[in-house]
C-alpha cells in the first residue's frame, strides 16, 4: 500500500520523499499501504540499490538446503537417438526429464543437483527404455525390483540458491496480476452503497467487487493473458467514512487499508461467500490467489481498538503526535510505532496478546477462503515477531493441511536492498519482497533513458543471488507510483524514476501517449522482467499501458474497451512474454550471464539445465547491432524472425528472445 498519496495511509513511498518529488507517500489516504516509509536518502541516486547496500554483489548466499550445484551427467553414445535424465535431482525430476545433447562419443547434460544430498537417477533411452548409468557403479534399490544409479552428495563452492518447493506449484513459475478490486469491474451493482460525503470521485468507491473479478475469471481474461496468480486488495471490512489524506483531500476506504471489522468481509466487495467463490473459480482454472493483508494498524473506529487500547502504540509520544512523517519519522527508531494517519491506530506487536489477535485473524482468512498466499503491507513498520510467528503458524496450520507451500511476499518501499533482504527467508519470514531497486533501474534505463543500459547491466549482475533462496517479485508499476507509460513517453512526464506523481494526482492529469513509441519502451521493460528470475507482477491496466498520474489517479477504472493501437500492441507483447516464459524454464529458474551492454542495448543469456535462451534489448530510436550472441542460427520467439549470431540487428525500441534453431 503504499501510501502514497492519498489516503492510503501510509504511503509513504519510499524514496520519494527524498530527493524525488516530495511527499513521502503519506499523502494519500491508504494509510496503509505504503508503508514504506521512505528510506531516506537511499533512493535518489543511481547507487541506490546498486551494489552498494548490503553486500557482496552477485555471489549468492544461502543455507545448504537451498544450494544447488551443477553436475554433468554423461552417457556413452551408441546407436540410440535420444537420452534423457530422470531422477530426484528436482522435485519434478522423475516426471520432467532433462534431455542430454550428443557431443562426439558422449551424451551430456549439466544439471542443477541439491547440495550434499544423494541423487537417484536413471536414463531414458529413445523415450522408452529406462537404464542405470553404465559409468557409475553406485546403485540403490528402486523399490520396484530394479535399481537406480546414485550420485553421491555433490558439494561445490560455486552454487545457486533455489527456494523450497512443496506440493504441486513451484512459485518460481508464478506470474502475478494485481487486481485493485474496487477499480476492476463492477459485477454486482447492489453492493455499491451510497456516496460518502466530502469524498471526490477519484478517492471514492467505484463499484468494483469480487463478483466482477470472478466474471473476468470466467471470461478467461487472466488465462488468455497468461497470468497464474491474482493478488487482490485487502478483504476486511472498512468504515464508510471519509479520512483526510496528507494531500488535503478526503478519501474513502476503497483501497481496503483501513481495517475496521477484521473478521468481516468488506460489503462493497461482496460477502465472504463471493470471495470463496472467486477463489474456487480461480483454482478450477489453475490460478492461485493471494490476498493483501494490512496488519500494521486498524481504523480508529475498529472495535479492537476500542476494546483493547493497550494493544496499540499511543499516539501521544513524549508530548508530540507520533504520526509517521510528522511528529515521528518514517525511518529510524519510531518507524514501528508511528501511526500512518491520526485515525489509524498502530498495533504494538511487542504485546503477545496483540500479536496473537492479529495472527489469529490472518490465519482465519486463509482457512475461510482457501487462498494460496499473502501480500503483506508495510512490513518494516511492524515488529519482526509478527512475521516469524505468522510463518510458523502457516507451516503448522495451513501447509500441513494443504500440502502446498504458502507464498508470502512483502512490501518494503525503499531503494535500500539490505533493508529489503532483511525479511527474505522462506523458512522463517517472507518468501520474497517486491524488488523496488530493480524497478528503479529498469525505469531509468528502459523508460526515461536517464541512465545507460550498462548501468542496468551492472545492477543485474549485482542483484543476482542477492536475495539467496528468496522469490522476489519483479515489477515496473504498482498502485503507489505513477502509471508506467508516462515514464516511457518520448518526453517523460517524470524524469526521476522515484517520482510519486503527486504533482499530477488531482489536476493536470496525464493523457495516454499517442503513437507507438511509449508502448514499445514499456514492452521492452516487460521483456526484461519476464526473462529474469522472480515473480513478474502486472499492475492492473499496465498490460495495456493505462494512463494515470500519482495516487489516486494511478487507480483509474480498468479500461476494457477502445484500446489504442499502442495499447493493443503492448497487450499482444505481454501475452507473448507469458507464453515464452511458460515454455522456457531457463527464464523462470535459470542462471543469467551477461553477453553485452552499450548505452542503448543489453544482451544476456538465461540457462537452466539444457534450456538456453538469449535476450536482446534495444531501447534506441534506431536499429542497433547487438553483439555477444554465439555463432549460429536462432529463432526469435517474439517476432518469428530467423537471425544469426554473433551480432544481431534489433529494430528500434524492441527486443528479441532467441533460441538456437
Ligand atoms: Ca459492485
Ligand atoms: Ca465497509
Ligand atoms: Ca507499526
Amino acid at each position: 500500500m503504499a501510501g502514497v498519496s492519498g489516503g492510503d495511509a501510509g504511503g509513504v513511498g519510499g524514496c520519494v520523499g527524498h530527493g524525488a518529488s516530495g511527499g513521502d507517500g503519506a499523502s494519500g489516504g491508504d494509510g496503509a499501504s505504503s508503508g514504506a516509509g521512505a528510506s531516506s536518502g537511499t533512493c535518489t541516486g543511481g547507487a541506490a540499490g546498486a551494489a552498494g547496500s548490503g553486500g557482496s554483489g552477485g555471489a549468492p548466499q544461502c543455507d545448504d538446503a537451498y544450494k544447488r550445484c551443477q553436475h554433468e551427467f554423461k552417457y556413452p553414445a551408441g546407436s540410440e537417438t535420444s537420452v534423457e535424465l530422470r531422477g530426484s535431482f528436482a522435485a519434478d525430476g522423475w516426471t520432467a526429464g532433462v534431455p542430454l545433447a550428443k557431443s562426439g562419443s558422449e551424451w551430456k547434460a549439466s544439471v542443477d543437483v541439491p547440495y550434499g544430498v544423494d541423487v537417484q537417477y536413471k536414463f531414458v533411452i529413445d523415450g522408452t527404455k529406462w537404464v542405470t548409468d553404465p559409468t557409475n557403479p553406485t546403485k540403490a534399490p528402486d523399490g520396484q525390483g530394479g535399481e537406480n544409479s546414485v550420485l553421491t552428495g555433490v558439494k561445490c563452492t560455486t552454487f545457486t540458491c533455489a527456494p523450497p518447493v512443496m506440493g504441486t506449484f513451484d512459485w518460481r513459475d508464478a506470474v502475478l496480476y494485481f487486481v485493485f478490486v474496487d477499480r476492476f469491474l463492477d459485477g454486482d451493482a447492489t453492493n455499491n452503497g451510497g456516496a460518502i460525503p466530502g469524498v471526490d470521485a477519484p478517492a471514492a468507491y467505484h463499484g468494483g467487487d469480487w463478483a466482477g473479478v470472478r466474471k473476468k475469471l470466467q471470461d478467461g481474461y487472466f488465462t488468455d493473458l497468461g497470468v497464474n496468480v491474482l493478488w487482490l486488495t485487502a478483504p476486511m471490512d472498512n468504515p464508510n467514512q471519509a479520512g483526510w489524506g496528507t494531500d488535503g483531500h478526503q478519501y474513502s476506504a476503497y483501497h481496503g487499508y483501513w481495517p475496521q471489522n477484521l473478521d468481516k468481509a468488506e460489503e462493497h466487495f461482496g460477502a465472504l461467500a463471493d470471495l470463496k467463490a472467486l477463489v474456487s473459480e480461480a483454482h478450477a482454472k489453475k490460478i492461485r490467489v493471494i490476498l493483501d493483508y494490512a496488519m500494521n494498524h486498524v481504523h480508529s473506529s475498529s472495535p479492537v481498538f476500542t476494546q483493547h487500547p493497550e494493544w496499540f502504540w499511543s499516539l501521544d509520544f513524549g508530548g508530540k503526535k507520533c504520526v509517521c512523517g510528522e511528529g515521528c519519522g518514517w525511518e529510524g527508531p519510531d518507524a514501528k510505532r508511528c501511526w500512518f494517519r491520526d485515525y489509524l491506530p498502530d498495533f504494538d506487536f511487542t504485546k503477545p496478546a496483540a500479536r496473537k489477535f492479529s495472527i489469529d485473524n490472518a490465519i482465519q482468512w486463509v482457512k475461510d477462503t482457501g487462498i494460496d498466499g499473502f501480500r503483506l503491507d508495510a512490513v518494516k513498520h511492524i515488529e519482526d515477531a509478527w512475521v516469524t510467528e505468522l510463518r510458523a503458524r502457516v507451516k503448522s496450520e495451513i501447509e500441513t493441511v494443504s500440502g502446498e507451500h504458502f507464498y508470502m511476499v512483502g512490501e518494503t518501499f525503499t531503494g535500500d536492498r539490505a533493508t529489503i533482504k532483511y525479511y527474505v527467508d522462506p523458512n522463517a519470514m517472507l518468501d520474497g519482497q517486491f524488488d523496488f531497486p530493480l524497478r528503479a533501474k529498469a525505469v531509468s534505463a528502459l523508460l526515461t533513458r536517464s541512465a545507460p543500459m550498462t548501468d542496468l547491466d551492472g545492477f543485474l549482475a549485482s542483484n543476482e543471488g542477492y536475495y539467496g533462496p528468496g522469490i522476489m517479485s519483479t515489477f515496473i508499476g504498482n498502485h503507489d507510483v505513477p502509471r508506467s507509460i508516462h515514464f516511457a513517453a518520448d518526453t517523460p512526464v517524470w524524469g526521476n524514476e522515484w517520482a510519486d506523481g503527486k504533482d499530477k494526482a488531482w489536476s493536470n492529469l496525464p493523457n495516454l501517449p499517442s503513437g507507438q513509441s511509449a508502448f514499445e519502451r514499456l514492452a521492452n521493460a516487460y521483456t526484461l522482467i519476464f526473462t529474469l528470475r522472480g515473480v513478474p507482477l502486472l499492475y492492473y491496466g499496465d498490460e495495456i499501458g493505462m494512463a494515470g498520474g500519482g495516487d489516486p489517479d494511478n487507480r483509474r477504472p480498468m479500461q476494457w474497451t477502445n484500446l489504442s493501437s499502442g495499447q493493443s500492441q503492448l497487450y499482444a507483447h505481454v501475452k507473448k512474454l507469458t507464453a515464452i516464459r511458460a515454455a522456457h524454464p531457463a527464464l523462470r529458474r535459470g542462471t543469467r550471464s551477461a553477453l553485452s551492454a552499450t548505452t542503448d542495448t543489453l544482451a544476456y543469456k538465461m540457462q537452466h539445465n539444457a534450456d538456453a535462451v538469449y535476450v536482446l534489448i534495444n531501447r534506441g530510436d534506431g536499429a542497433q547491432q547487438v553483439g555477444g550472441v554465439p555463432n549460429g542460427a536462432f529463432d526469435d520467439l517474439l517476432s518469428g524472425a530467423q537471425v544469426s549470431g554473433p551480432s544481431v540487428s534489433v529494430p528500434a525500441r524492441s527486443s528479441r528472445i532467441l533460441v538456437a534453431k
